[in-house]
């Protein structure tokens, strides 16, 4: 696990940091280019997400390289029965991380043998996607995602950054849930109109690791963010 000082140590309790309230997708395919990435930015975000793009490419140890600068979250979009949602949520902890992404139209009891297996550690359920696409299905259900996660007992949900009037619907209903926002950037949302809908967290991927300076461009948006709170 990392050697730095994230969630357990810093807070006393199991969760992720809230300073930056910024959160690198790392869809990169290359350990090499992950891992510098990694380092640039460990200091700016509030956790590192990764994905199938880049375990499929470079293996699920990458979690554990990546854990030694920033707190990692699996986006696996873990969508099955429970037993193997416990399976697949136990590996990714085991691997040293420290958030997991679900989805929640599978239904309570997939969600809550995956809080089950973290153990207290993150668990977030997807309760509305941010492309044109994550309308269609999504949104008729989106109440119910929201209401599901709050009594399965996930620590937040993930919610679109290209909507932000969708993002201040889903806060009304989240409770004390933590609300992550992807789609800022490349998927043209903005971080400080999804900060002031009530998002937490805001998830940017391309716009920083494809940027020629990525610490710089993570400090861009850490900022702006600082100055919309
Ligand atoms: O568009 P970007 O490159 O900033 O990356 C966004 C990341 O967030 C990417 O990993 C994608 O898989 C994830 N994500 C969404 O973009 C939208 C969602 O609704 C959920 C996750």
């Amino acid at each position: 696990m990392s050697s730095k000082c994230y969630t357990l140590s810093c807070t006393g309790e199991d969760k992720m940091k809230q300073e930056s309230r910024l959160i690198l997708a790392l869809d990169v395919t290359e350990e090499e280019k992950a891992l510098h990435v990694s380092r640039d930015v460990g200091d700016i975000v509030d956790a590192i997400k990764v994905g199938y793009p880049l375990v499929l490419s470079c293996g699920l140890d990458m979690v554990s390289k990546i854990a030694e600068h920033s707190d990692v979250i699996c986006d696996f979009k873990v969508a099955d029965i429970p037993n193997t949602n416990r399976l697949i949520v136990e590996n990714v902890f085991k691997k040293g991380a420290s958030g997991v992404i679900a989805q929640g139209f599978v239904g309570k009891d997939s969600i809550e043998a995956c809080v089950k297996a973290a153990g207290g550690k993150d668990v977030f359920v997807v309760v509305e996607m941010s492309h044109p696409g994550g309308a269609e299905f999504f949104q008729p259900v989106t109440d119910a995602l929201v209401k599901l996660a709050l009594e399965a007992g996930a620590t937040g949900v993930i919610a679109p950054a290209t909507r932000p009037d969708r993002v201040a619907h889903i806060r009304s209903l989240a409770g004390n849930m933590k609300i992550l926002t992807p789609g800022v950037g490349a998927q043209g949302g903005s971080a400080a109109s999804a900060i002031n809908s009530g998002a937490d967290y805001v998830i940017v991927g391309r716009s920083i690791y494809q940027a020629e300076d990525p610490k710089e461009a993570a400090q861009a948006i850490a900022d702006e963010i600082k100055n919309s709170l």
